[in-house]
């Protein structure tokens, strides 16, 4: 059952992290040839644009300390609707962003569909923050908990009140940057990671190989979450938050190629993106090249 028609959806959101320019995401990807480089699979592909995000200003709550929480809300519960519909019509949502508190939404429209979805959370970090052990109170550091159905009820609620992934639905590759609270999560739920010493000992090919026979076996739907600081910063610098000793751009292009190979993947989303920290667009260019490799592009 190979992709028929891609959708392309845009959240030029910012706001669930401190600094700005990502929000600019979506336009470096398009400007770096994403549309293009689909329609020359043969695949049906759709642009329906950027969903619009509020405005910063005065939009903390005193409340919480989670920041911008309001807006983040509204942008992924407009998301997940968009995300739901494509779904609903027979189309392969991928989307654009955005900081990684995008995620939210994509995999909360994602789940009314497939019941028993699995998570490739390709990523420097875990994303596991809550509330209670976020050091930042940045809300992309806290998706995947929030898909869980840990964190604040205006996230967890969105688009449905129950857990969006099951932990034991869920692969992390890349990590190499984790907090207190997210490593005790991952012990306590039982999380699978493939972190950067699993990445060095096994190589990337087994890795994969790994990885997508585990999720073959237990989910219905596979989501690709990719976040483009799982790279080496050497790869893509265009990131907020950079960490040393990433996945290079090779074994990522092998990881795509293999998840085009075994046919698993059933939506996806591309993060964290900000061309403002970028060279000359490079992370957006490897974004796209990463996104044509996952969607079947061949050599020969
Ligand atoms: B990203 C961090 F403390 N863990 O919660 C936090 F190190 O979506 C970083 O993966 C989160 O880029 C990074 O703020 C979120 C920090
Ligand atoms: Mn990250
Ligand atoms: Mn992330
Ligand atoms: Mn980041």
């Amino acid at each position: 059952m190979s992709i028929q028609k891609i959708s392309v959806i845009g959240l030029p959101m910012d706001l669930g992290q401190a600094r700005r320019g990502v929000d600019m995401g979506p336009s470096a990807i398009r400007c770096a040839g994403i549309i293009e480089r689909l329609e020359r699979l043969n695949i049906e592909v759709e642009d329906l644009g950027d969903i619009m995000v509020g405005r910063p200003e005065n939009a903390n709550d005193p409340e919480t300390n989670l920041k911008n929480l309001s807006l983040v809300a509204a942008g992924n519960t407009e998301l997940a609707a968009k995300v739901d519909e494509i779904i609903e019509s027979g189309s392969f949502p991928l989307v654009l962003g955005g900081d990684h508190s995008i995620a939210i939404g994509t995999l909360a429209g994602v789940a009314k569909h497939h019941g028993n979805v699995g998570v490739i959370w390709y990523d420097a970090h875990g994303d596991l923050n809550t509330e209670e052990t976020s050091p930042s109170g940045n809300i992309h550091g806290m998706p995947l908990a929030v898909s869980m159905g840990l964190g604040h009820p205006d996230l967890i609620n969105i688009h449905g009140a129950y857990p969006k992934v099951k932990p034991e639905n869920i692969v992390i590759i890349g990590a190499r940057s984790l907090d207190e609270g997210e490593k005790a999560l991952i012990r306590d739920k039982g999380i699978k990671v493939y972190s950067m010493h699993e990445i060095d000992r096994m190589g990337m090919a087994r890795v994969m190989e790994e990885c997508i026979e585990y999720l073959r076996e237990r989910t219905v739907g596979v989501h690709l979450s990719l976040d483009l600081d799982g790279v080496d910063p050497a790869d893509a610098p265009g990131v907020g938050t950079p960490v040393i000793g990433g996945i290079s751009y090779r074994e990522s292009h092998l990881a795509m190629e293999m998840l085009a190979e075994a046919d698993l993947i059933t939506s996806a989303e591309f993060v964290e993106v900000n061309p403002i920290l970028d060279e000359r667009n490079k992370t957006a260019i490897v974004a796209v090249a990463l996104m044509g490799s996952l969607f079947g592009e061949k050599l020969l």
